[in-house]
C-alpha cells in the first residue's frame, strides 16, 4: 500500500513536471516584433499573392512591411537578411539565381505551389494566318519582317519585361532577326498588347501562364526546341553547337517561395504558414483577372479573396499559431 502511494506520487510529480516544463519552454518563445520584410515586384501576381501572405502574418500578429525590388535587386537583399519573403520564384525565370543563392546559404526554399508554370514568347491568334508555320519558332526565323517596328527595323520586334531571361542570348543562338524592347512592368506590357489587340497588329511578346490573357484571348506560345538543363549548360547541346540558349523555356514550370536563412528561426510559425500557402493555376488566373481586367485594386482584389477562401487560409495558418480571437478579424 505504502509503495504503491509513494509510486504515485513520484508518478504525478513527474507528469507536472513535464507539463510545466513543455509549457514554459513553449511560453519562453517570445514572439518577434521586427517586421517581416516581403518582397513585392513588377507583375500582377506576385504583388496579390504577396499581400495574402502579408495578411496571413498580420492575422498571427506579425508585423508586416512590404519592398518593392526588381526581380535582379532581390537576391543580394534576400542573402543579406534586408528582405525576408518572396512569395513568387518562377522557374522559367528565376531558376538560375534562386539555386545559385540557397547553395550559397543564403536563403530557404518554402515550398512549391501545385501551379505549372510557362514563360516564353507568345502571339494573340490573329497572328498565325499571318506567319504560317507558327508556332513552330522557324516561322518567326522566317516571318520576321512582319514584327519590324520603328525602334526595330529592319529587324523584328520582340516584346520583353524586365525580367531575368536571356532573349538576346535565344535570339543570336537561333540565328533569328528580331531586337529585343523591354518594357518595364507587366502593366506596361499588357498595354503593348491592347494597343496591338486593339489594331489587329501582329505582336510577339513575353508571357506567361498563369496569368490573365488566357482567360480573355486566344493567343499560343511560340514553340522553341525543347528546354533541357543542358541548353543553358553545354554549348553543344542542341541545334547550335556553339552556343547557349539554344532553347525555349520549361514547358510545365515550378513555382517556388524562398525566404532569408534566417527567417524560419526568427518568425517560425509566419515561416510555416508560407510553406503551407499553395496556388493552382485557376486560383493564380482568377486573382490576376479581377486586378488587370476588372481593374480592382491588389487590396479589394485580396480583401475578396480572404472572405471567399476562409477555410483554406485558416488551415495554413499554423495550428501552433492559430489564434482564436483573431479568427472573425
Ligand atoms: C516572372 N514572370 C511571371 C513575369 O514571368
Amino acid at each position: 500500500m505504502k509503495s504503491n502511494i509513494g509510486t504515485w506520487i513520484i508518478y504525478s510529480l513527474l507528469v507536472m513536471l513535464l507539463w510545466y516544463s513543455s509549457g514554459s519552454i513553449a511560453s519562453a518563445r517570445p514572439k518577434n516584433n521586427d517586421p517581416i520584410k516581403i518582397v513585392i515586384n513588377n507583375w500582377t501576381s506576385q504583388a496579390i499573392l504577396s499581400k495574402i501572405a502579408g495578411r496571413l502574418f498580420e492575422k498571427q500578429g506579425y508585423l508586416v512591411e512590404y519592398v518593392l525590388q526588381d526581380t535582379y535587386e532581390q537576391w543580394g537583399a534576400l542573402h543579406r537578411g534586408e528582405v525576408h519573403v518572396q512569395v513568387e520564384v518562377w522557374e522559367g525565370t528565376n531558376a538560375k539565381l534562386f539555386s545559385r543563392m540557397v547553395q550559397a546559404g543564403g536563403g530557404v526554399g518554402a515550398g512549391t505551389n501545385d501551379a505549372k508554370t510557362r514563360e516564353d514568347w507568345w502571339y494573340p491568334s490573329y497572328v498565325e494566318p499571318l506567319c504560317p508555320g507558327l508556332p513552330n519558332w522557324k516561322a518567326l526565323k522566317r516571318c520576321y519582317a512582319l514584327f519590324a517596328t520603328k525602334e526595330t527595323y529592319p529587324y523584328g520586334q520582340y516584346l520583353s519585361g524586365p525580367w531575368e531571361k536571356p532573349d538576346r542570348a535565344r535570339i543570336r543562338a537561333l540565328e533569328m532577326d528580331f531586337k529585343v524592347v523591354e518594357v518595364e512592368n507587366g502593366e506596361a506590357l499588357n498595354k503593348k498588347l491592347f494597343e496591338a489587340i486593339n489594331n489587329q497588329l501582329p505582336i510577339v511578346l513575353f508571357n506567361w501562364s498563369p496569368n490573365w490573357i488566357e482567360a480573355k484571348f486566344d493567343g499560343k506560345f511560340v514553340e522553341f526546341p525543347t528546354y533541357e538543363p543542358e541548353c543553358e549548360s553545354d554549348p553543344t547541346w542542341g541545334v547550335n553547337p556553339e552556343l547557349l540558349y539554344d532553347c525555349g523555356n520549361p514547358k510545365t514550370g515550378w513555382l517556388k517561395k524562398v525566404v532569408w536563412s534566417g527567417m524560419p528561426d526568427k518568425w517560425p510559425c509566419a515561416f510555416t504558414t508560407l510553406k503551407k500557402m499553395n496556388f493552382s493555376n485557376k486560383g493564380i488566373s482568377e486573382l490576376v483577372f479581377m486586378v488587370d481586367v476588372e481593374k480592382k485594386t491588389v487590396v479589394q482584389a485580396v480583401a475578396i479573396w480572404l472572405k471567399k477562401n476562409e477555410l483554406l487560409w485558416q488551415s495554413w495558418i499554423a495550428q501552433c499559431c492559430s489564434k482564436p480571437w483573431l479568427k472573425n478579424e
